[in-house]
């Protein structure tokens, strides 16, 4: 199988501020933890601070992926044109949150784009990368199950 993993704005700074909400881990040496765990799985990452580039990345990588595991940050509660370009593409979309956005502000209760992804996962930290990872294995699975 082929993953990808795409954040949205600021989550570079991941081990580096906030770390009472975001946790003390970067993005970089979690995701080599997450490659070991699912050394079958390739897994790839993107990261951008742009609208645009997250738009493109998706148009690009949801034809030729089995999976996005999709952090779009602030961008979730905004972006019109990111629920766009998943809807456009084929392969499901997880929506993922470190925190549990739902316990936060009233702004981060909404999401553009939780009614065009496969499921969302919220408030389990960096663990909530790999429980979408394997909801893309379980769904592969199933799907490869009804073609045969
Ligand atoms: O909980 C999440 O994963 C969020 O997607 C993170 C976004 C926030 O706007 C969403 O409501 C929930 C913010 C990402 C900012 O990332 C930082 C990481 C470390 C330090 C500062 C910001």
């Amino acid at each position: 199988m082929n993953i990808i993993i795409i954040n949205g704005p600021n989550l570079n700074l991941l081990g580096k501020r906030e770390p009472e909400i975001y946790g003390c881990c970067s993005f970089e040496d979690y995701l080599e933890s997450l490659q070991e765990k699912y050394p079958d799985i390739t897994i790839s990452y993107y990261q951008s601070n742009i609208e645009g580039e997250l738009v493109n990345i998706i148009q690009e990588t949801g034809f030729i992926s089995d999976g996005i595991v999709l952090n779009a940050a602030a961008y979730t509660h905004t972006s019109v044109a990111i629920a766009d370009a998943i809807r456009s593409v084929k392969c499901p979309v997880v929506e993922v949150h470190i925190s549990n956005v739902h316990k936060r502000e009233e702004f981060r209760h909404f999401s553009y784009l939780s009614p065009v992804c496969m499921g969302v996962i919220a408030g389990f930290g960096l663990d909530s990368y790999r429980l979408a990872i394997e909801a893309l294995i379980n769904a592969n699975k199933e799907q490869q199950e009804d073609e045969h």
